[in-house]
């Protein structure tokens, strides 16, 4: 029986006063979409099969490289991040996993973890690694890079650290471990750009070899810059790409969306890499300017439904061994935590909706015959039906909220929690 943070009888009173309007909206899209050769049921199973996972680091007020300025009530540990990963499920029903991050999230007894976790209904999903910063009392440094580093003893130590993520990820349940590298330089000449890559590579063959078994993966992110300003060690998805294939069959790429110059076309990477059997994961967020870890879909939700399209179309041509995995990783600096995550999976249902509307056949029909204008139209008409109704559905079937924020604020969540939890102090920003 799932520990409910928020009273069911609030959810339900909810539903209640905005039933009524949900239920003639959805008969009406169902009708249009019926007018379209769609099924309004159908679509609802597939949408509502979408599993998105929260990011344990999300649920606090992130900051910039200025300042953080923290919100009430934030989560001081582990157990309050699942507890607020545990409202975001109950009234989102779209995340039922949370993605932990080490050392951010250590605690000595992972099993107590998991065992929280299935008292709130909230399973594990990729763990992350950091060898980004120093943790107290390490013994070298990582300032100059870890798994590429230059002396192998940091080598080493950066590996064992991987490892014991693995491990850690093992008693929670999870079957990947997500590596973000920050190794780079800020200066022409500072590192050999070759022999860099080449001993990240032979780092994370070392890791990968230390997976459980054929199940897990080990998924490289890559990002185009920050901290290293001169050249990023694994900087793009082609570098990215290149040491998945050198590495072995578990280690797939990571894309996050917003580790790209802003007038990058992620959704033809999305295409190389589905390609190449190497697309592992996402990192769902939004961003103008570089990787501003923004709400998914609040800048330019047009690209996240043409990232989507790329993943629907590769399904229905039966193009890959497995799905993605689908992770937010997003810093709320000016909102509530709890309310981006829920808008930014609702806006990844949304995107995946509209992309189950294309009509692939007209869409293929339309490309053979050069027809250029009725090929962008096929995808603007899909990306123009508003499937808001078939989302509010999706979670009211199964006792999520009609409006998740709106239910979210009506409960006093935040209010409560604030009551006992310390208030946190603001300090220099985090990454
Ligand atoms: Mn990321």
């Amino acid at each position: 029986m799932t520990e409910h943070l928020i009273d069911p009888g609030i959810v339900e009173a909810h539903n209640r006063r905005n039933g009524d309007e949900l239920a003639q909206d959805y008969e009406a899209l169902a009708r249009a979409l019926s007018r379209r050769g769609l099924d309004c049921e159908a679509l609802l199973a597939r949408v509502s099969a979408l599993e998105v996972a929260v990011p344990s680091w999300g649920v606090g007020t992130g900051g910039t490289r200025f300042a953080r300025f923290p919100g009430p009530g934030e989560p001081a540990d582990i157990f309050d991040k699942l507890e607020d990963c545990a409202v975001i499920q109950q009234l989102g029903r779209a995340t039922p996993r949370v993605s932990l991050h080490f050392p951010w999230d250590d605690t000595a007894e992972m099993a107590s973890v998991k065992a929280r976790g299935e008292e709130l209904g909230l399973g594990f999903d990729a763990v992350n690694s950091n060898t980004f910063q120093d943790r107290p009392g390490q013994k070298l440094s990582y300032k100059f890079g870890s798994l590429s580093h230059v002396d192998a003893e940091v080598r080493a130590q950066a590996i064992a650290h991987n490892v014991d993520c693995i491990s850690r990820g093992q008693a929670l349940g999870a079957r990947a471990l997500t590596i973000w590298l920050a190794d780079g330089s800020n200066f022409a000449g500072q590192s050999h750009l070759a022999q860099a890559f080449e001993r990240y590579v032979e780092s994370v063959r070392a890791i990968e070899a230390a997976l459980p078994d054929e199940s897990w993966r080990l998924l490289l992110e890559y990002k185009n810059f920050e901290p290293a300003f001169y050249a990023t060690v694994v900087q793009d998805w082609g570098s990215c790409l290149l040491a998945a294939q050198a590495v072995g069959r578990r280690t797939r790429c990571l894309v996050d969306l917003g580790h790209h110059a802003p007038s990058t076309n992620i959704e033809l990477i999305v295409a190389r890499l589905i390609a190449a059997g190497k697309l592992g994961g996402f990192h769902l967020n939004d961003s103008r300017f570089g990787d501003d870890d923004l709400d998914a879909g609040s800048v330019d939700p047009f690209r996240l439904f043409l990232v989507f399209n790329e993943l629907v179309d590769a399904e229905q041509r039966g193009a890959w061994d497995e799905a993605p995995a689908l992770m937010l990783d997003q810093s709320h600096n000016v909102t509530d935590p709890i309310e981006s995550l829920m808008l930014s999976a609702d806006a990844a249902r949304r995107a995946h909706a509209q992309a189950l509307l294309v009509d692939r056949e007209q869409l293929a029909a339309c490309q053979a015959r050069n027809d250029v204008a009725m090929a962008a139209e096929t995808l603007r008409r899909a990306y123009r039906t508003d499937v808001t109704p078939l989302l509010a559905e999706a979670r009211r079937r199964i006792g999520g909220a009609i409006d998740p924020v709106g239910a979210y604020r009506v409960s006093n969540y935040r209010k409560t929690v604030a009551a006992r939890r310390p208030q946190a102090t603001g300090s220099g920003g985090i990454v």
